[in-house]
């Protein structure tokens, strides 16, 4: 029989249909819009770029300034990410117990009329591209990460080559990915697939195959992203500096289930946080 995992290991991505509930999405939503607006403006009176209006992806939703006084907030936003189908999937792709990495959030620019770049993250991890190639040329399709992204709203935003997280760039995709330092990283890509997504539903998708984002300010975008590793593979750094899970009393009220997840995530990466 054909299962996910063949799937996940074949072609670098899966599909799957209403992952949340229609309450959960619907707490999301309202919830993430909330984040953002303060998101925007704390980062507008601190003078921080990255919070205009024109930006495209925001990190850590589970920070708890956006819950303060909020206790059940915090709690609901928790136990997202811990949600039970949610981490039975991620343990059957890996083989292996998942470890929390990073809450996202992709939305669309007020203005702009963006493509996203064709990239793999790999290439954001090794600039030495001989040393790219023979990290995914040595994969077999086992990953060692996540992608989770779940729309809160219809979306269709996000483009995967299937199977090139296993093998390197054929040269036409070479062309559009890498050369020349990216300048043609916007064309379209032979063979690439858009994924269309009803609010709940998720796909899962393996970074290091060829994929890209799309940022259009008349088409509404709002995507929830949980980033998980494998337990084996822990990658410490911006995304997993989380020092506000020391607090005390932040994982208060979570069920068993939901504390073991973060407990192990504390316990991974808080000889980092100083
Ligand atoms: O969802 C997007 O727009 C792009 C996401 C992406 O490239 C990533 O998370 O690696
Ligand atoms: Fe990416």
């Amino acid at each position: 029989m054909n299962t996910l995992r063949d799937d996940w290991q074949r072609e670098g991505y899966v599909v799957i249909r209403q992952l949340y509930s229609p309450e959960r999405v619907a707490w999301l939503r309202s919830t993430c819009e909330r984040i953002l607006q303060q998101w925007r403006s704390e980062c507008l009176q601190a003078g921080k770029p990255e919070g205009s209006t024109e930006a495209t992806s925001m990190r850590h939703l589970n920070h708890p300034a956006y819950f303060q006084n909020d206790a059940n907030g915090l709690r609901e936003m928790l136990a997202s990410i811990a949600d039970p189908d949610v981490l039975t999937l991620c343990r059957e792709l890996f083989d292996s117990e998942p470890l929390f990495r990073c809450t996202s959030l992709f939305m669309n620019p007020e203005t702009q009329q963006l493509e996203g770049d064709w990239h793999r993250d790999s290439q954001f991890l090794y600039s030495d591209e001989r040393q790219e190639r023979e990290r995914i040329e040595e994969a077999t399709g086992v990953s060692t990460h996540i992608q989770l992204q779940i729309a809160l709203v219809p979306s269709e935003d996000i483009e995967y080559v299937p199977g090139s997280h296993r093998r390197w760039d054929t040269p036409e995709e070479y062309a559009i990915r890498r050369a020349n330092a990216g300048a043609n990283n916007r064309s379209a890509m032979p063979h690439a697939l858009r994924i269309a997504l009803e609010p709940g539903d998720a796909v899962g998708f393996n970074a290091y195959g060829l994929h890209r984002g799309r940022y259009h300010a008349n088409r509404l975008r709002r995507t929830f992203m949980l980033t998980f590793t494998d337990c084996r593979t822990p990658v410490s750094d911006y995304f997993s500096n989380q020092p506000w899970f020391q607090k005390p009393g932040y994982l208060a009220g979570l069920n068993q289930g939901e504390r073991s997840l973060f407990e192990a995530f504390v316990s991974a990466y808080e000889k980092d946080w100083g």
